[in-house]
């Protein structure tokens, strides 16, 4: 009898901790793009989604100039000064410049997404698969990161693409798994 009062007591414990401690390990994030500058109704949404393939990134975003517009991870959590503070591309391993879905991470920035390319009302869409990136518990996961959309299009030139300024910032977050 006693045994099974304190394996109770140890379960309902555990539940309790379980929910104080976030999970070492999580397989899906979001960020909520806001603009850097007053004036601007830039708004962008983004699902991060762990798959066999890669990190799955699917999203839309309004309030855009039309074209292309760079579109990154940088490697630090703010969004601070209008998105400076979120430092310099992700790039755990000292690689150069390019287009990670293609030139993966030995020849891309781990935060190389590209570009984003708005209609001629503001609005852009993406859904891409990023090769070796993770949500968290890993070198190249991007939670706790910032997702940042530039002024003008990512060339590809080095170091850092000749993007422009950082008008949409978003801090990328985890949440809770839809997969079932
Ligand atoms: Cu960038
Ligand atoms: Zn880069």
């Amino acid at each position: 009898m006693l045994m099974k009062k304190n394996a109770a007591a140890a379960a309902s414990l555990f539940l309790c901790l379980s929910t104080l401690i976030p999970p070492a390990f999580a397989d899906q994030a979001y960020a909520r793009v806001n603009p850097t500058k007053e004036g601007s109704d830039l708004s962008g949404d983004f699902v991060f989604q762990e798959t066999e393939q890669g990190l799955r990134l699917s999203g839309t975003v309004s309030g855009l100039t039309p074209g292309k517009h760079g579109f990154h991870v940088h490697e630090f959590g703010s969004c601070g000064d209008a998105g400076k503070e979120a430092g310099s591309h992700f790039n755990p391993h000292e690689a150069k410049h390019g287009y990670l879905p293609e030139d993966k991470l030995h020849a891309a920035h781990a935060g190389d997404f590209g570009n984003l390319e708005a209609d001629s009302t503001g609005k852009a869409s993406v859904d891409i698969t990023l090769p070796g990136l993770k949500v968290s518990g890993n070198p190249f996961a991007v939670a706790g990161r910032a997702l940042i959309i530039h002024e003008k299009e990512d060339d590809f030139s080095q170091p850092l693409g000749n993007a422009g300024s950082r008008v949409g910032c978003g801090l990328i977050v985890i949440s809770k798994s839809t997969a079932s």
